[in-house]
């Protein structure tokens, strides 16, 4: 089950169980302490209790009725990088100073993670994302998101972009947050895949496209079975030594690297799709030096 945060026509933001065409409309008002998709996700089972809330007598809404949400309410976000091949390899191209600690973390048992945005940095499908004014070699970073309760366990999956700027973080390895956490700087979305089925891990496809003008200047995919670490062994180390008491979103990382030529630019168009989830795309924007 596929679950969403929507604005409805009449403004209003509801939580919906999303089909292929069209979505059902939640009532959280019959479960006490039930108001955000949050809420759903932390339950001791959220599959069951969001079938329990569909209201069974409102009729399903066609998809393009409704604006679509980014799937967060108060949790944090993070990233974890370097977990494929891909990722490692252009990290140590674009790092003169840094190249060996990405080779190091590749294979390291403790993962590189870092703290990637607070809710109010990240877009929805739609909305804008930012390319710093102060960064000539940006890109978006498609990655697979798991969804995590406040307890630690994986609740559910859905798309992320960590927007890098890759000259900031290649000038030297200390200004990774700088390159990663600004304003706009994360996209979640469109909807949260409920954990718990069958995940085929080559099966579920991540397909990256950035069109200007109307024409697509990169498209590039990858495969979940090329993720050099698993989903819990991430999880167990960002919850060590760490409380996330209102829960977390973790992106796993890149496999898709645009050529070292490319940069992002003001105006273009970023599509990530992966199966089973949909589609994430989110305009950029670059401003000019104030
Ligand atoms: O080491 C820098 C960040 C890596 C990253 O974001 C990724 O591999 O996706
Ligand atoms: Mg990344």
């Amino acid at each position: 089950m596929r679950l969403a945060r929507v604005a409805l026509s009449s403004g209003e933001t509801r939580i919906a169980s999303v089909n292929e065409s069209d979505l059902q409309l939640l009532d959280l008002t019959q479960v006490d302490n039930t108001r955000r998709l949050s809420d759903i996700l932390h339950a001791k089972d959220p599959l069951g209790l969001a079938k329990f809330l569909i209201d069974q007598k409102a009729d399903p809404i066609p998809l393009n009725e409704v604006r679509f949400l980014a799937p967060i309410d108060l949790q944090e976000v993070w990233a974890a990088g370097v977990t494929y091949k891909r990722s490692q390899v252009a990290r140590m191209e674009e790092s003169e100073t840094g190249a060996s600690h990405y080779d190091r973390v590749y294979t390291a048992p403790r993962p590189e993670l870092f703290f990637k945005a607070t809710p109010g940095r990240v877009a929805g499908p739609g909305q804008v994302l930012r390319v710093r004014y102060d960064s000539n070699w940006s890109v978006p970073e498609p990655e697979f998101t798991l969804v995590i309760s406040p307890q630690g366990r994986l609740v559910g999956y859905t798309i992320g972009n960590d927007m890098s700027a890759r000259d900031i973080e290649g000038e030297n390895p200390l200004y990774l947050p700088q390159a990663k956490l600004y304003k706009q700087c994360a996209g979640l979305g469109p909807c949260v895949l409920l954990a718990g089925g069958e995940l085929g891990l080559e099966a579920t496809q991540i397909t990256l496209t950035i069109t200007r003008d109307g024409s697509t200047v990169f498209s590039g995919d990858t495969n979940l079975g090329q993720m050099a670490r698993t989903f819990d062994d991430l999880i167990n180390w960002l919850y060590r030594e760490n409380d996330l008491p209102t829960g977390a979103f973790l992106m796993t990382g890149t496999g898709i690297v645009p050529d070292d030529d490319f940069t992002l630019e003001d105006g273009d168009s970023v599509s990530i799709e992966i199966t089973g989830i949909g589609t994430l795309t989110n305009p950029i924007v670059k401003d000019g030096a104030p």
